[in-house]
C-alpha cells in the first residue's frame, strides 16, 4: 500500500509530466508561426480582398486577408476545385496570367529562405500550410501566418509595390522539397494588393 507521501510524490511527478507535454506542443505551433486557426476570430486592422481564379479565367471564391497586432489571418472560401489537399503559397509577383500562372513567379521570399516547414534551411514567408477541398470541391478555411504583415514598409509585408499573388496548387505541399514542395500546377491564383 502506498504511504500518503509516496502518493503525494506520484501526483507530483504526474502534474509535471503533464505541464511539460503541454509546453512542448505549445513550442511546436509557435516555432512554427503558421498554421489554421482554431481560436476564432481575429480582429479587423487592415483588410485585404483576394479574389482567386481559375485556369479557364472564371472566379472560383475569395480570400480575406486580416492582421491583428502581430499575426496575419487568411480567411479562403472558393469552390469548383477538386477534392483533397492541396499546396497553398503567397507568390512573389501580382501577377495571374492563365493558364499556367508562371507570371506569379516563385514564392515570396524576403528573407532568402529555402522551401518548406520541413526543411532545416526554411522556410519562405509564403509558405503555408496545405488546405483540403471536400468532396464537392469546396474549401472555408481559415489560416495563420505570424511571418508575413499587412504594415507597409516591411520586407515581409503584404502590401507592395505592384502586389503579390496567392497561388492554390494541383498537389499536396510535402513542406520539404525546395522550391516549391512537389505541389504540382498552379490551379487557380489570385492578385493580392
Ligand atoms: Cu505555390
Ligand atoms: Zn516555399
Amino acid at each position: 500500500m502506498l504511504t500518503m507521501k509516496k502518493m503525494i510524490m506520484l501526483m507530483g511527478a504526474l502534474l509535471l509530466a503533464c505541464s511539460i507535454a503541454y509546453a512542448s506542443a505549445r513550442e511546436d505551433i509557435a516555432e512554427e508561426g503558421v498554421g489554421h486557426n482554431e481560436a476564432g476570430p481575429i480582429a479587423d486592422v487592415a483588410a485585404l480582398t483576394v479574389d482567386m481564379t481559375n485556369q479557364q479565367g472564371e472566379r472560383i471564391g475569395r480570400a480575406t486577408i486580416t492582421e491583428n497586432t502581430d499575426k496575419v489571418r487568411i480567411h479562403l472560401e472558393a469552390e469548383g476545385l477538386p477534392p483533397g489537399k492541396h499546396a497553398l503559397h503567397f507568390h512573389e509577383f501580382g501577377k495571374c496570367e492563365g493558364p499556367d500562372f508562371k507570371s506569379a513567379g516563385s514564392h515570396f521570399n524576403p528573407y532568402h529562405k529555402q522551401h518548406g516547414f520541413n526543411n532545416p534551411k526554411g522556410f519562405h514567408a509564403g509558405d503555408l500550410p496545405n488546405i483540403e477541398v471536400d468532396a464537392s470541391g469546396k474549401v472555408k478555411v481559415d489560416i495563420i501566418s505570424a511571418v508575413v504583415t499587412l504594415k507597409p514598409g516591411k520586407p515581409n509585408s503584404l502590401k507592395r509595390e505592384g502586389g503579390l499573388s496567392l497561388i492554390i496548387h494541383e498537389k499536396a505541399d510535402d513542406y520539404t522539397t525546395d522550391p516549391s514542395g512537389e505541389s504540382g500546377a498552379r490551379i487557380a491564383c489570385g492578385v493580392v494588393n
